[in-house]
């Protein structure tokens, strides 16, 4: 029998398939029975923090299962330990996050390498104050275009285009985002990068430094890896590297 928008048992636990074939990700939700890890991120395909969560976890090969749901109908599961099912939460015997910052920083404490921060205290706070500001300047502009189809979202969109113009001096200085490694600022860039082109923004339009940065993190097998069915889909496949 086909799963086409049924709910149908398999040996490792409920696998909800959509019914619109363009968005063909299949939410599987296990049973406790079924896990294979002690953790588990529960996720949706398509929220960009649930999608930096991701980025970690596979950054640093964290052996959690990876639980996809959909935001409409969250698990029962999940319900239980995180009432308001948001996504992402990431669950460790008694510990509930659902805050994907906070996840990030628990999962780099608790698994110590590869290290997504610098040893420096003063390197750690800037990278710190610099997730701040992605996500009090950029994240709510492309929060506003992926909500609003209006005048609104056409402002927000200018808006964020600018902005990353402004900061293009920075991406031409290093090869990651104001460091000469991979780090967890990088770690916030590349989902909120990577959906640019599906708000219409062109990343090679923003100059040579930030397609440059794009195309790094973009490359990277952990990013890869860490993309949902749907989010594979935002990016055109000639700007696939
Ligand atoms: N502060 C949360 C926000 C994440 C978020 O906005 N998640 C959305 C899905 S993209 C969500 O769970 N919305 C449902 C809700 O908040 O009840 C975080 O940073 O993880």
């Amino acid at each position: 029998m086909r799963p086409s928008h049924a709910q149908v048992m398999c040996r490792r636990g409920t696998i909800r398939a959509v019914s619109n074939p363009v968005q063909q990700e299949v939410y599987f939700v296990a049973n406790a029975s079924s896990r294979k890890s002690a953790m588990i991120l529960f996720t949706s395909a398509n929220c960009i923090m649930s999608h930096c969560a991701r980025v970690v976890i596979h950054e640093k090969g964290v052996p959690a299962d990876i639980e996809y749901f959909d935001p409409n109908q969250p698990p029962e599961d999940l319900l239980e330990l995180n009432p308001n099912g948001n996504s992402p939460t990431f669950i460790e015997r008694d510990l509930v996050l659902y805050d994907a910052r906070v996840i990030m920083e628990y999962l780099d404490e608790r698994f110590p390498h590869p290290a997504l921060h610098q040893m420096d205290p003063v390197a750690r706070a800037n990278s710190r104050m610099l997730i701040k500001r992605i996500d009090q300047e950029w994240y709510p502009l492309l929060g506003e275009l992926l909500v609003h189809g209006d005048k609104k979202a056409a402002k927000a969109k200018k808006m964020l285009r600018e902005g990353l113009l402004v900061a293009a001096p920075v991406f031409d200085a290093t090869p990651y985002f104001m460091s000469e490694e991979f780090c967890m600022t990088d770690c916030a860039m590349a989902p909120l990068l990577w959906r640019l082109p599906s708000i219409g923004i062109d990343i090679a339009s923003l100059g040579k430094g930030i397609t440059a940065y794009a195309n790094r993190l973009f490359s990277r097998k952990a990013f890869q890896d860490s993309l949902s069915m749907e989010e594979r889909q935002l990016m055109p496949m000639s700007n696939h590297k």
